[in-house]
């Protein structure tokens, strides 16, 4: 018999120690919210939930009822475990710390309930993301503050994404190596499908919104301008382009069979700092990549996961995936006389 989620959770917290009660009751309690949402988006149009809420999220973005709906559930699903001292997402401006009427634990969780909300509608892959921090030692006994979250992703202590696709998927990292999990729906539970997922170092496939090509730097002009030149360019190969519209999506065929995935800041003014979020976004999938063997950086030589949050819902340039990869990209980025020189 396949490996059930509790299964897999019991066992790192005997054998690894990389799982205390309250960490695993989290991820069990995040677990199940993805069952429900993932059973909402696949109900679709039967609920009457899709389509837009006809308002904007922090983020100056229209949100979708499935965004909001899950937004709850996530919420709704956490607040009362005593795992938690406080939570933050996509979409909500603020923290919500755990009411006084219920008892708080030691845990931050920061998501993003629906990746690639736009796809909801026409049936495309959507996911959830998370991302777990520790609350500072000296938040015990006061209110939580948005500073408590402000931690760098070097500090997480565990990750995931649930993809919302032909398969329904959990994939997660408590720092031990990345393992899958899928959902057995006849069951209602998650069955572990893959463990210690890697990313091959090198790839010939990439994604990238080539809506935006007019806005690169020209290091990643470059870069992409030398992977279309396939066999007739300077890399002597041709190269594949697959864009989903969720970063989730294109993030699981690399961990799944390597690739390059970049979202990089732009000369766009409401760009310039990229376009993805670094706390619920970038932070954990750089976590689960890092955890794959793969690279994540700001599209620069910086590392994702140690940039200190100056806010919630910082931004971020992404380039990540296969290491091969990720670290041309970076050459890319150099300057020409650097690139040059002996
Ligand atoms: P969302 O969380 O609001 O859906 O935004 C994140 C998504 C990523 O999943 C995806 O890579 C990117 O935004 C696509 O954005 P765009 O279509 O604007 O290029
Ligand atoms: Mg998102």
């Amino acid at each position: 018999m396949r490996k059930s989620l509790t299964q897999f959770l019991v066992e790192q917290q005997r054998l690894e120690n990389a799982m205390p009660a309250q960490l695993r009751l989290l991820i069990e309690v995040v677990a199940r919210a993805c069952k429900v949402i993932g059973h909402t988006i696949n109900k679709g149009a039967i609920t009457g939930l899709l389509g837009s809420m006809n308002r904007e999220n922090i983020q100056g973005e229209v949100q979708k009822q499935l965004d909001v709906i899950s937004n709850d559930i996530l919420l709704e699903a956490n607040e009362w475990g005593g795992h938690l001292a406080a939570l933050a997402s996509e979409e909500m401006e603020a923290i919500h710390p755990i009411p006084y009427r219920l008892p708080k634990g030691e845990y931050l969780l920061v998501y993003d309930p629906i990746d690639g909300s736009s796809n909801i509608d026409v049936n495309g892959v959507v996911g959830t993301i998370f991302s777990v921090l520790k609350a500072p030692e000296n938040a015990s006994g006061r209110d939580v503050t948005e500073a408590d979250f402000l931690q760098p992703g070097s500090r997480q202590v565990a990750a995931g994404y649930a993809i919302y696709g032909p398969q329904t998927l959990l994939v997660l990292s408590v720092g031990t190596g990345v393992y899958a999990f899928s959902l057995d729906r006849e069951m209602g539970s998650w069955v572990q499908t893959a463990e210690r997922m890697t990313i091959p170092p090198s790839t010939r496939e990439f994604a990238i919104s080539m809506a935006n090509q007019r806005f690169w730097n020209p290091g990643v002009a470059s870069y992409i301008g030398d992977l279309v030149a396939g066999k007739d360019g300077p890399r002597g190969a041709d190269f594949n382009m697959r864009w989903m519209g969720s970063m989730v999506g294109d993030v699981h065929r690399v961990l799944t069979r390597g690739g390059v995935f970049l979202y990089p800041s732009d000369s766009r003014a409401n760009m310039r700092s990229g376009k993805l979020r670094l706390m619920y976004e970038a932070n954990p999938i750089a976590f689960l990549v890092e955890q794959a063997g793969g690279l994540a950086t700001d599209g620069g030589a910086r590392r994702i996961m140690d940039i200190v949050p100056d806010g919630l819902h910082q931004r971020v340039g992404m380039v990540l995936g296969s290491a091969d990869e990720v670290s041309k990209v970076i050459e890319y980025q150099k300057p020409a006389q650097a690139l040059a020189a002996p």
